[in-house]
């Protein structure tokens, strides 16, 4: 998988994937990053990305010209799937994901200021945001994107890792989990869970999952619940 990232800050991604999983899934060669700078296809002496708005009003719009001109330059190598990324997008969650992580090139174009030129929507094949609160700017998001599919990619976790996700854990929270010691502070592990006994601890997982996902996440419940109504009505 290779992702091309665009943005003004090419300094923020070296620690992100320079660690972890991400700098494992890089050395295993499953994914290879490209930081293009933005302002190298910035034109004028100052090689502004950005001008005040049309129309008037507080803060800066990012110029169509330097992003058009940059994104023709990554496609020049190599064509993906354009992603621009701000928060009034398509709210990215796991099933996004999953789909990314079958294209092989993504290009990533990140945000600033009060957003982008309209015209540059013209020029990428979706608007993805991480969610429903405001960040200085999408190099965040773009790490997180990065991350959430890298992890997907065959061999780039291990097996034991990886099996959880195809398990009955899909639309829900994970189910709490213990290491040692057996007792803290006088707090005991399930009893259950060191029983050996692992259809019981199976149960017991399935019903946590439940029971926390309905305490902290029911709006997960309630979609799935909706999707399975679509599926039985073929929808
Ligand atoms: Cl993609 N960009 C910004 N600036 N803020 C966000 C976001 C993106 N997603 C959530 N908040």
């Amino acid at each position: 998988m290779q992702f091309d990232i665009v943005t003004i800050f090419p300094g923020m991604f070296a620690s992100v994937l320079d660690s972890s999983i991400l700098k494992r899934a890089a050395e295993k060669g499953k994914l290879l990053v490209k930081i293009h700078n933005l302002r190298d296809y910035a034109e004028g002496r100052h090689q502004n990305t950005d001008d005040t708005p049309y129309g008037g009003g507080a803060g800066m719009v990012m110029k169509v010209e330097p992003i058009v001109k940059c994104l023709k330059a990554v496609e020049k190598k190599k064509k993906g799937f354009k992603i621009l990324l701000t928060p009034a997008g398509k709210t990215f969650d796991q099933a996004m994901a999953k789909k990314l992580a079958k294209k092989k090139n993504i290009i990533l174009v990140c945000g600033h200021y009060e957003g982008f030129d309209r015209r540059v929507a013209d020029y990428v094949d979706e608007e993805v945001s991480i969610g429903d609160y405001v960040l200085t700017g999408g190099e965040i998001p773009a790490m997180a994107i990065v991350d959430a599919v890298t992890r997907l990619l065959p061999g780039v976790l291990g097996n034991a890792e990886s099996i959880k996700n195809e398990s009955f854990m899909e639309n829900l929270l994970d189910y709490p989990h213990y290491t040692r010691p057996a007792v803290f502070k006088g707090k005991k592990v399930p009893e259950v869970l060191l029983s050996g006994n692992h259809a019981l601890i199976e149960a017991w997982r399935k019903e946590e999952a439940l029971k926390l996902t309905k305490k902290i996440r029911p709006d997960l419940l309630k979609s799935t619940a909706k999707k399975e109504v679509r599926k039985l009505e073929g929808v």
